[in-house]
């Protein structure tokens, strides 16, 4: 028999078993260790990408309504907080109203769909299924649009505009203001918050 033909057939020997085992060992690291995550890391762009899309349509329901419940709905010529007979007072036979002292919606709008003024959305907070401005379930023949995503909003009065609340400034600030601030935060499915925001004036 020739000698090529025999080391043919009597396989590796076990010093090339060992060998060839470390190699596939440390290939398998580098599988799990390098590119796994990399795996990972391409899918919180799309996460991110989503999320945008969501705060900004958000945003932009909020920043369309009034800037505030007492804001004047006909026209909107007589804006809340303001004096308008420079009498150091405001007084509703004068026509005048102060802006809301207090975030939130007012009696009688219970859900988003009620919403009127940016403030009303202070503290809203969805997860599970997100709805739409209309209150309707954001899904596509059944399929949830954005599955494990959640939505919180924040509003506060902010009239030097630094994301930090009048009512927590020091020195004081006044109680109201004619600038709010709103945050949006969206919390992606791997945890990750992301968060935007944008002001309301009181023109
Ligand atoms: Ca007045
Ligand atoms: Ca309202
Ligand atoms: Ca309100
Ligand atoms: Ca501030």
């Amino acid at each position: 028999m020739p000698a090529s033909s025999k080391s043919l057939q009597s396989g590796f020997s076990l010093i090339e078993l060992v060998i060839g085992i470390t190699t596939f060992a440390i290939a398998l690291t580098i599988v799990t260790g390098v590119v796994a995550p990399l795996i990972n890391r391409s899918v919180e762009p799309i996460y991110q990408v989503r999320a945008t899309e969501l705060a900004q349509s958000m945003l932009n329901e909020i920043l369309g309504k009034y800037y505030d419940d007492e804001s004047d709905r006909n026209g909107g010529r007589i804006r809340c907080d303001e004096d308008l007979n420079d009498d150091g007072q405001l007084r509703k036979q004068d026509g005048e109203m102060a802006c809301s002292a207090v975030m939130g919606p007012e009696q009688g709008e219970n859900s988003r769909k009620d919403f009127d003024d940016v403030d009303d959305y202070n503290g809203y907070y969805e997860d599970d299924i997100l709805q739409n401005s209309l209150g309707l379930d954001m899904e596509i023949d059944g399929e949830e649009l954005y599955s494990e995503f959640a939505v919180g909003v924040t509003v506060f009065y902010d009239s030097d505009m630094d994301a930090i609340a009048n009512s927590v400034e020091i020195p004081a600030q006044e109680a109201t203001g004619n600038i709010k601030f709103i945050q949006v935060t969206v919390t992606t499915p791997d945890g990750e918050d992301m968060v935007f925001s944008s002001f309301k004036h009181n023109y």
